[in-house]
């Protein structure tokens, strides 16, 4: 792949070991708490962060934040750098995962360009897309195009979103919606049960997307111990995403103990 699809390249990357990224909501923190957390998660072995999560999230608290881990993963990148061979292994990409066009900032590395796939409304099928590509152009950010699909119960994603839910069991959907995803020529797919979900996204939706096609396949909402992770990753997840997991802690030594002990028996 060309150096312009560099970040699109790293994250469709197969090693055999599904991967851990954590999503940073901006409206939840501040751009110094932000940082170490994201710190913490890197040390114990996350390989991406994504930004992103409320509404009320606009480009200035985004800019702030990212700029504020980009500094901070350059600083442990320069310190690997000097007595290690893993110079590419090095790349913690900071990807937007926008609700929508305003919250869009040209300091991050890459963005979902997404579809809300199952949505009954227009805005996030195509619209918020044509209003913020523009915007991506000009900022010469990587956009990855993705597939998004939000599962029961969905949350607040569901409801802002006005998703048709996928539900418990309708493997015939998701596998259509797979398809229909890989015939788009998006790379990757993206199964949402929503943030805080009480139950992350059904195991047996993950195999019927896994078995359906060849994308990338992201897991998220509701996953919150590596239990959960791993049912997600022996389902078929090529990556898990964690947001509220990372917010319940204030100390980064206990962030990145947790960090350590989810991602190992992620991959277990
Ligand atoms: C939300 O899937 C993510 O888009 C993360 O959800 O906050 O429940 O981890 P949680």
């Amino acid at each position: 792949m060309s150096e312009k699809l560099k970040i699109l390249s790293h994250i469709v990357k197969k090693d055999g070991q599904t991967k851990h990224a954590i999503l940073i909501d901006p409206a939840d923190q501040t751009p110094d708490v932000a940082a170490k957390r994201c710190l913490a998660a890197v040390n114990a072995g996350s390989s991406m962060i994504l930004i992103g999560g409320s509404s009320n999230t606009d480009t200035k608290n985004v800019d702030a934040t990212v700029i504020a881990i980009k500094e901070m993963l350059e600083l442990v990148t320069w310190a690997k750098t000097q007595d290690s061979m893993r110079m590419d292994n090095n790349l913690i990409p900071i990807v937007l995962f926008p609700q929508g066009a305003a919250a869009l900032s040209s300091t991050a590395d890459a963005v979902t360009f997404m579809m809300l796939m199952n949505s009954t409304s227009p805005r996030y099928l195509i619209e918020e897309q044509v209003i913020g590509a523009p915007l991506i152009k000009e900022s010469n950010i990587e956009p990855l195009p993705m597939g998004y699909l939000v599962c029961a119960p969905g949350g607040k994603v569901g409801e802002v979103g006005k998703a048709d839910l996928i539900l418990k069991g309708d493997r015939k959907r998701v596998e259509a919606y797979a398809l229909t995803a890989e015939y788009y020529g998006f790379k990757l797919l993206y199964l949402e049960a929503g943030s805080g979900a009480k139950n992350p996204v059904d195991s047996e939706l993950i195999k019927a997307a896994r078995e359906a096609c060849d994308l990338t396949i992201i897991v998220g909402g509701g996953i919150r111990d590596g239990h959960a992770a791993k049912k997600a990753a022996d389902a078929g997840a090529d990556w898990i995403i964690t947001g509220n997991l990372a917010e319940e802690y204030n100390d980064a030594d206990e962030l990145q103990r947790v960090l350590t002990e989810f991602i190992i028996q992620m991959n277990s």
